[in-house]
């Protein structure tokens, strides 16, 4: 199913063939490969190497930093459609969405070009004559990314474009379900930092490994910044083990991301955002639309598209023409179905969700997306499934709506579709959803990187990617220069 890609990506077949971790590919659960996890001491050697970089790194100047991630583009685009590739069979994505992956990382690595030259502090009026304050951002440290499956590549992108031309070094642990990607992109930065010539050894460092790699990497007083993407449930650990060394996180949890449907809406709109936003990547996003609060007085016939548009998507191979592949494995799927059956418990009409393409793929979990109609928010609701589930409940007024949207333990996406004005900047005002992400006649997922993203509550409050997320990768200085002859004290203090 790999023939000859990983070796076009610059990995040699002993890297990805010759391990003891078996990796398999979701499309039909067959082995693509078998690598080799690092033990604690290799992540703490590496850590190492990586400190040993940071200081040099750090003294190059951000424009020049700029140029490494500049030829890191140049090789991403060189190499955009067998990475796509690789990550369809790796994670299961479809063609078009394993290449919009590798786009992303295109896009961000040049946002983070420019960026390069402009790392702007403020300059702040002194109290005191002959004196003036700035403000500087220095580079941090190292910084340790943990990407999840479903977006193997890109999110490490984000994070490893800002942070190299914010001055830092970068060992990054990915989903021990999707190391071949990771080996992939790896090989791909390498050779930038070839075409780069002098960046220090050991600048940009992948760890595989399993959870004790993990840990190692977040009690290590050496990684300055941990940014974490996954579950809630990972975020919890991480977050307080990485605060009582006082070192900094960028939690990029789980959502449990909500459209309210207003009466005024454009339907036709709507239900294309629905489709897209409930169903691409297979309901694996961590933006994927999961609620569909919708107006009363439209909810029979919202229901009756939505499971004209279901019933018309394609489930099958995501290397071949389908809408929808395959989950990320077994476990995957009995989540899904545990949350069905809960659903129904708890009084919800569930339409799909059925395992499809059984015969053809025994170990292999294709699943048709769910449409759940529930009396409210009951306790599933509540909660993340990371699959193809989409709760439908009904509204009466406005703010009952605002409230539901707002009534989960999650805070990352959240969109409204309206032609109302009030209420579209209602939900986007202070007192409207308390998301990260609050969109306008766009489903809840496929943020552009331009701007922040993250969310709040138990999504874990990180900022990543656009916007001045850069600044969590670096440490803020306050300086203040006295260029008089004299030495006065500031709140007017004398002390003679
Ligand atoms: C994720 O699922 O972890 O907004 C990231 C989106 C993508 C990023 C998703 N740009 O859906």
């Amino acid at each position: 199913m790999i023939d000859g890609l990983l070796e076009r990506l610059g990995v040699p077949a002993a890297a990805y063939r010759d391990g003891t971790h078996p990796v398999h590919t979701p499309i039909d659960g067959s082995q693509i490969g078998a690598v080799t996890l690092q033990s604690k001491a290799d992540v703490q050697a590496r850590i190492g190497a990586a400190q040993e970089a940071f200081l040099a790194w750090r003294n190059v100047p951000a424009p020049r930093r700029g140029e490494l991630v500049r030829l890191f583009a140049e090789v991403l685009r060189e190499h955009k459609a067998a990475l796509g590739e690789l990550v369809s069979v790796e994670a299961g994505k479809i063609t078009q969405e394993g290449l919009g992956e590798v786009q992303e990382m295109i896009d961000i690595c040049d946002f983070a070009v420019g960026l390069s030259r402009q790392l702007y502090g403020l300059t702040i009026a002194s109290e005191r004559p002959g004196h003036h304050m700035r403000e500087t951002w220095h580079p941090l440290g190292v910084v340790g990314v943990i990407s999840a499956f479903n977006f193997p590549v890109a999110v490490w992108a984000w994070n490893t474009a800002l942070a190299l031309v914010c001055g830092n070094a970068v060992v990054w642990k990915p989903s021990e379900k999707t190391p071949l990607t990771a080996l992939a992109s790896q090989a791909l930065l390498d050779e930038a930092l070839k075409r780069f010539g002098d960046a220090p050894e050991g600048l940009a460092q992948l760890l595989l490994g399993d959870r004790e790699a993990g840990e190692a990497m977040v009690d290590d007083p050496r990684v300055a910044l941990v940014s974490a993407t996954g579950s809630t449930r990972m975020g919890r650990e991480v977050g307080p083990r990485v605060a009582a060394r006082f070192g900094r996180s960028l939690l990029e949890l789980g959502g449990n991301n909500a459209m309210i449907l207003a009466p005024s809406a454009d339907l036709d709109l709507a239900v294309r955002g629905i489709l897209f936003a409930a169903v691409g990547t297979a309901g694996q996003r961590c933006t994927t639309l999961r609620r569909l609060i919708v107006h009363r007085s439209i909810k029979d016939e919202v229901v009756a598209r939505v499971k004209a548009a279901y019933a018309k998507v394609r489930i099958g191979d995501p290397r071949e023409n389908n809408l929808v592949g395959p989950l990320i494995d077994q476990q995957s799927f009995q989540g899904m179905q545990d949350a069905l059956a809960r659903a129904r418990d708890e009084g919800g009409q569930v339409h799909g969700g059925e395992r499809q393409l059984q015969g053809q793929y025994p170990n292999a979990y294709y699943v048709s997306p769910a449409l759940v109609e529930m009396p409210g928010q009951t306790g599933v609701v509540r909660h993340e499934t990371f699959a193809p589930i989409l709760y439908v409940m009904a509204y009466d007024e406005f703010e009952q709506a605002l409230a539901m949207n707002n009534d989960v333990p999650q805070g990352l996406s959240s969109c409204i579709f309206t032609t109302d004005l009030r209420e579209a900047e209602r939900f986007q005002s202070a007192a409207g959803s308390d998301c990260g992400i609050a969109n306008v006649n766009i489903g809840t997922s496929g943020a552009e990187i331009g701007g922040a993203f993250g969310g709040e509550k138990e999504t874990g409050g990180g900022r990543e990617s656009g916007s001045d997320a850069w600044r969590a990768y670096m440490r803020r200085q306050t300086n203040t220069v006295n260029y008089s002859r004299e030495l006065p004290l500031a709140q007017g203090i004398v002390f003679d």
